[in-house]
């Protein structure tokens, strides 16, 4: 244990806390799992001494052992529930010393025990310090907060069920009244029942139920929510506890034929996933900033929100109430468990603890429990682990089942539907989740409807939630000719327009939620950005990227239009110019630097042109659209850049073996696409292969260290036998960017520039970055040479030429 006085290497810090927040991001593997210590010394005012004090901590990761003066007083496992400590023994008016003691370090009795996601260490949510009157409301220990509601609609009205209990820590038996109130949206009393309560010493069940005629409905178009106060008072009107929390009426039910209903009218579920980590502040963010997030969702026009992998911040649901976002929220028992009673155990209390703590929030309509549990499971081989895990769930469900009888489960399983039909796991929960890759892990884009065509004919009987699909993308990469896993924000554009226009036409499916409405941490990943799994449709930052506005498009019931091509900030003068427009309008007039280009009419939510190239400088885009009596505009500029030294370019950066464009937004550079030599092309290599990221087993996924621009260095050209850029006579600068990718040395380059070998550090660091820079005076042109005979000798990464004075 700590000493409290012993003061050296404490750090002062604000909660919420990680201590995790930047080494997921460095170039070490790993980040520290282990334990932190967080303390805390605090003196008590003397009314104290007439109060019942409870610690409230919201969340704290993993496992929480909290100490009072130097003595153990709680212990809690689970990084995502809330949990309640009774602080019995303060010293009044002294100091009082609280240690918290926690633990992230991988425990396979502890759920997750796996997960493509950063598991922060830390007390990272909230934590409330809860005086109340010796009578009160009983915090459960099971983490919920005290009252439980449950809104139902029975024809037309409306009905509330509340039910908790009362603790009475004074010495002496009381008669009291339970006051309930419900006022509406405008503050005005819609109800108000009182009841009388003979409370005794200990703990006292209540019960009480509310009608309303005719209330106005919860939904996403109206997330009309009524404010529901309990209190406890005696007949002075002494006020002992009070409880406030928002009610919404809403009734639903899940379809395995025609999908989705709310409150008697169908209505597609249409949204995304999100993790609750942020760029440099990882899992620590404040309530401010989770309402925010909702909010972009919700400004998609989004009315559906999966918690994935875990249940969030309190916060995160008021959001959802509020706004009119519909949920589904799972404990993080995330592809795999341990056969042993204390994880079934842990996995049931934080199932329970999920229930019990979320339950009054209207815009949760399911519990699920499991995720793609049998990924890379082999039915002959892993029967075992397979039975017992089909068996587990079948425990979970009950659970959630009897908990609470008003909701759905869910299990989201991944696109392998022979091994979760034959086993019988898809049997057991309500609803059936599939998070489904089609034109990312798997090609083609319409196995997606295909592959829901087949599943419900097999399981006709079940509701089917498609609860994953997306594509990475780094905004810093586009492409006019997107392929799969080039990160580009076009292919990501591409997937989503095929992927929402199936959704919309598949009848028998229920929902859908994007994989992830943000880029997220996920320190393993080494994708275009290493750390970070980039299938947001913002970044982890919270930028748009294309794929956003074709959600709003799609989604916006108001008049919508977006030139898309947010990532093409710099583009080449002397190229054709696409440009692509959606929204939702049906003709749309296009402006270049205000010459009239068309007016095209729209098919299917999108129009397109292909510009002729234009000079070098500013180019501005104007499209517009009439709606009624207005007139929509969007507007986008792109500075046009020559990449001709004859023309008068200064730089060109080639970014070898690829088909795509990397802007380095640091430094302003415009990374070209590889091409073939032509006289017409200006620069391009002869004799050499491209590598098409991952098509080889070389590519995207790898992380080079000591690199902000990885897709320069992830991708390369092989077997070249010259590397030829035009330019007049004069100075230049040439750099050459290597990094091998498919063996671990780089010994044998020679290299030539212009006749004379360049200097090539030589290494046997596997996807380390090495620059070699050779500043050469020619009369016309560069030639760069590859001698060697062997492909794995002859390569490049990237090529940066300047002029120099
Ligand atoms: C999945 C997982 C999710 C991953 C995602 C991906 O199926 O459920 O946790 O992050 O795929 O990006 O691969």
């Amino acid at each position: 244990m700590f000493s409290i006085s012993d003061t050296t290497n404490w750090r002062s810090v604000q909660i919420p806390h990680t201590w995790n927040r930047l080494d997921p991001y460095d170039d070490q593997e790993g980040y520290y799992r282990g334990l932190g210590w967080y303390k805390k010394t605090f003196s008590t005012d003397s009314l104290w001494s007439e109060k019942s004090i409870t610690l409230r901590f919201e969340g704290v990761n993993q496992v929480a052992t909290v100490y009072l003066n130097n003595k153990e007083i709680y212990q809690h496992i689970g990084g995502y529930t809330s949990f309640n400590v009774p602080l019995e023994k303060l010293r009044l008016k002294e100091k009082n010393e609280l240690l918290i003691k926690v633990d992230n370090s991988h425990d396979p009795d502890i759920i997750p025990l796996k997960g493509d996601f950063n598991f922060y260490g830390g007390m990272y949510r909230d934590i409330w310090i809860l005086l109340n009157n010796k009578i009160h409301f009983t915090e459960s220990n099971l983490g919920s907060t005290a009252v439980k509601i449950t809104p139902e609609v029975v024809n037309k009205s409306g009905l509330i069920n509340l039910s908790g209990q009362i603790t009475n820590q004074s010495n002496e038996a009381k008669n009291l009244y339970l006051i309930s109130t419900l006022v509406d949206r405008f503050g005005k009393e819609v109800i108000n029942k009182k009841q009388k309560l003979s409370i005794i010493v200990g703990l006292n069940d209540f019960s009480e139920t509310l009608k309303i005629k005719s209330p106005v409905l919860w939904s996403p178009e109206n997330p009309y929510l009524y404010q529901l106060k309990t209190t406890i008072t005696d007949d002075k009107g002494n006020i002992f506890d009070d409880f406030t929390h928002p009610v919404g009426f809403r009734y639903f039910r899940f379809d395995p034929n025609s999908g989705f209903y709310l409150n008697g009218k169908p209505a597609k579920l249409i949204g995304a996933n999100r993790h609750q980590d942020y760029l440099d502040q990882g899992n620590a963010i404040n309530n401010d900033h989770h309402f925010r997030d909702l909010k972009l969702l919700k400004e998609m026009g989004a009315n559906f929100y999966r918690t994935a992998h875990y249940p969030q911040d309190p916060a995160v649901l008021e959001a959802c109430d509020k706004l009119g976002l519909i949920v589904t929220m799972e404990i993080p028992l995330d592809h795999d468990i341990t056969d042993s009673k204390e994880f079934y155990e842990n996995s049931e209390h934080m199932l329970q603890e999920m229930i019990h703590q979320y339950y009054n929030h209207p815009s949760i309509l399911v519990w699920a429990y499991m995720n793609e549990m049998f990924l890379g499971r082999n039915l002959k081989k892993d029967s075992a682990k397979i039975y017992q895990i089909v068996d587990f769930a079948k425990k979970l469900d009950s659970i959630a089942r009897n908990t609470d009888p008003t909701r759905y489960t869910m299990i989201p399983n991944h696109g392998d539907l022979e091994i979760y039909h034959s086993t019988g796991l898809t049997d057991i929960p309500m609803i059936v989740g599939w998070n489904l890759y089609y034109g990312w892990y798997a090609e083609g884009f319409e196995g997606f409807t295909k592959f829901l065509n087949k599943a419900h004919a097999k399981i006709p009987d079940k509701p089917m939630i498609v609860t994953e699909y997306g594509a990475g993308a780094d905004p810093r990469i586009f492409s006019n000719d997107p392929i799969r896993f080039d990160f580009s924000v076009d292919w990501e554009s591409k997937f989503h327009f095929s992927h929402i226009n199936q959704i919309k036409n598949i009848p028998f499916l229920s929902g859908a939620a994007v994989w992830n409405l943000f880029d997220f941490g996920s320190e393993s990943r080494n994708d275009a950005v290493p750390g970070v799994n980039n299938k947001g449709l913002m970044t982890f930052d919270r930028k748009p990227k294309d794929s956003y506005f074709i959600y709003q498009s799609k989604l916006s019931n108001q008049p919508y239009l977006k030139i898309l091509g947010n990532s093409r900030i710099k583009y080449p003068s002397n190229h054709k110019i696409p440009v692509s427009i959606v929204t939702n309008l049906s003709s749309v007039t296009l402006y270049a630097n205000d010459e009239l280009i068309s007016t095209k009419n729209v098919e299917n939510g999108l129009v397109t042109w292909e510009l002729d190239k234009k000079p070098a400088g500013r180019l501005l885009l104007e499209a517009n659209s009439i709606a009624g009596d207005s007139n929509i505009v969007d507007v986008h500029q792109i500075e046009l850049i020559t990449t001709n030294f004859y023309e008068g370019a200064n730089k060109i950066a080639i970014n070898a073996g690829s088909t795509f464009y990397f802007y380095d937004d640091k430094t302003g550079v415009l990374w070209l696409p590889d091409q073939e030599y032509t006289p017409d092309n200006v620069f391009g290599y002869v004799g050499g292969e491209f590598y098409r990221p991952r098509d080889r087993g070389i590519g995207t996924d790898k992380n080079i260290i000591n690199t902000r621009i990885d897709p320069v260095y992830q991708t390369q050209n092989q077997g070249l036998k010259t590397y030829q850029i035009n330019c007049p006579a004069g100075y230049y600068k040439v750099e050459l960017l290597f990094s091998r990718l498919n063996s671990s040395d780089i010994q044998n380059l020679n290299i030539l520039v212009n006749n004379t070998p360049v200097l090539i550090e030589k290494t046997n660091k596997k996807y380390y970055p090495i620059n070699a820079v050779t500043n050469i005076y020619t009369r016309s042109d560069i030639i760069i040479k590859f001698p060697s005979d062997t492909r794995e000798d002859s390569f490049v990464n990237g090529i940066k030429i300047t002029k120099l004075n």
